[in-house]
């Protein structure tokens, strides 16, 4: 029975072999243990792969080494087309791959596709990009002479990416990385690795039609291929998205070797709803931005402070909103909220509204988990909602469920802080139609997050901006506007076109 769909999409994805349970190969290096993976769905197992094993690894990181020689002296256009090649891919394959995504990750249907939309306009972007990898030029103080910069490949990126967008960030990181000239290992998440199998099956094509060789585009699998890439000298970047915790040992051990690292960790996110705000808007913003993919983005939101003067009323549309929504198969387009990823992401919802009640916190709309009929993966949950204080410790803390918390606020001064304090700083929002307070809220004075919007939700970023944010998020910027820098190495070069040779800041050394 393929209702939805699946077994359809998986073979036109290249995915057979997997759904036959028998275990595949991710490239001709994978060797090690079998990895299942099981759909939240409906509890049922989708296909299994090999892991990477360190050997494995070996082999993908020499092959890939090799590839980069290549590679970086392909001109930017001609990589550019490549990249334009793989989006009309994409375009072909968007209903197959968003599918996939949605049975393998829990996401709806819409959102699945949206996310391939995400990967496909990345690409848009990648391809304008590669005729635009400007450097500056500058005046030198010394006559005669020229100085400029230039942006090189740094070689070989390093992605690590995570269930919850288990393909868009790796092509935001990935489409950017190869028309800068790097090649790239990529390490999804070993909750969806089916994504990326058909991800690599996708871009294999094109690089096959190219006649590129292989290396530019490799895939390892396994969570012990994490630390593998984190030590790895020849691996000058790391794009690790993932948890505060994990992120923090990325950075530290990537860091003790001099790599770079670009961190999206936890976000905090919350709404500021003003007595300004305009309450149709915010009821979708705000329920949108918490049970939208289960709440498990790292930009969902997951406070709402709310004014004194509006809170009741805001509590009312949400209560009414929150009863209208449909749990159920994310591949039903009448369901509005699908499965969490795992049983341990239940349990760690059905943990976070205990300690919430324990802290003081009062339940506005109740959680629990949903049985019965059609709920036998037992990862589905109510989105809930409680009344809480900023400072409770469930609260300063990011649980990857559709738990929101409300809280009130007397000024907007009040508000600010609020929203502010927290640990993470990644996306934050004010709905207001008062000019001075959306003003301030993105002022220097205003919102210490990376993405700060106003009168749209926290979540939802297009890609055309430079997604990221600050504090325990990680600090680190990708996608869009000039985040492709970060894969590249900077190079001053200054030229001497005269017949003397002047030294710098006037200094005179006559022998
Ligand atoms: C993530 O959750 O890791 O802004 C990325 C958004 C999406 C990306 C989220 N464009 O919600």
């Amino acid at each position: 029975n393929d209702q939805f769909g699946i077994l359809d999409a998986m073979k036109h994805l290249g995915l057979e072999e997997v759904n036959n349970g028998t275990s595949t190969g991710l490239n001709s290096f994978s060797n090690g243990r079998i990895i299942e993976s099981y759909s939240p769905v409906n509890g049922e197992l989708i296909g299994k792969v090999k892991a990477t094993t360190a050997e494995d690894y070996e082999k993908v990181m020499q092959t890939a080494q090799e590839a980069y020689k290549s590679w970086k002296l392909v001109p930017a256009p001609k990589r550019g087309d490549i990249v334009r090649q793989i989006g009309e891919e994409l375009r072909a394959n968007k209903e197959h791959l968003g599918k996939l995504v949605s049975y393998e990750m829990g996401k709806s249907l819409q959102e699945g596709l949206g996310e391939v939309q995400e990967m496909i306009d990345i690409c848009d972007f990648a391809v304008g990009l590669s005729r635009q990898l400007y450097g500056l030029t500058m005046h030198s103080e010394r006559p005669m002479h020229r100085m400029y910069e230039q942006w090189h490949p740094i070689g070989i990126v390093g992605v690590i990416s995570a269930f919850n967008f288990p393909v868009a960030v790796w092509s935001w990181n990935t489409m950017i990385a190869w028309v800068c000239g790097d090649v790239c290992v990529w390490k999804p998440s070993s909750k969806t690795p089916l994504c990326a199998v058909a991800c690599q099956n996708i871009i294999a094509k094109v690089f096959k039609a190219n006649d590129i060789q292989e290396g530019v585009c490799n895939l390892v699998v396994g969570n012990e291929c994490g630390d593998l890439m984190n030590n790895d000298h020849r691996i000058p970047l790391v794009s690790f998205t993932g948890s505060t915790r994990i992120g923090r040992h990325v950075s530290k051990t990537v860091a003790e070797r001099f790599g770079n690292t670009i961190l999206e960790l936890g976000g905090n996110n919350a709404i500021i709803v003003s007595e300004h705000a305009d309450i149709n808007m915010v009821l979708v913003g705000a329920v949108f931005g918490a049970v939208g993919t289960a709440g498990q983005r790292c930009t969902s939101t997951r406070r709402l402070i709310i004014h004194e003067s509006v809170y009741d009323k805001t509590i009312q549309v949400l209560q009414s909103a929150y009863a209208q929504l449909k749990i159920g198969n994310p591949l039903d387009a009448a369901n509005h909220v699908g499965p969490l990823i795992d049983k341990g992401a239940v349990q760690d919802y059905l943990n976070a509204i205990e300690k919430a009640k324990q802290e003081g916190g009062k339940i506005i709309v109740e959680g629990g988990v949903v049985e019965g009929a059609g709920y036998e993966s037992g990862c589905y949950v109510k989105p809930c909602i409680i009344e809480a204080k900023n400072e409770f410790e469930i609260v300063q803390a990011e649980t990857f469920a559709p738990i929101l918390y409300v809280m009130k606020y007397n000024n907007i001064e009040e508000a600010i802080a609020m929203q502010n304090g927290v640990p993470q700083g990644l996306s934050s929002s004010i709905f207001t139609n008062n000019m001075r307070e959306m003003e301030l809220f993105l002022s220097h004075a205003g919102s210490d997050c990376g993405i700060a919007n106003v009168n749209i939700g926290t979540s939802g970023a297009e890609i055309g901006g430079a997604f990221g944010g600050e504090k325990e998020t990680g600090g680190g910027r990708e996608s869009g506007s000039d985040a492709w820098k970060a894969y590249m190495r900077r190079q001053t070069n200054t030229i001497n076109y005269g017949s003397q040779l002047p030294l710098a800041q006037g200094i005179k050394f006559d022998f």
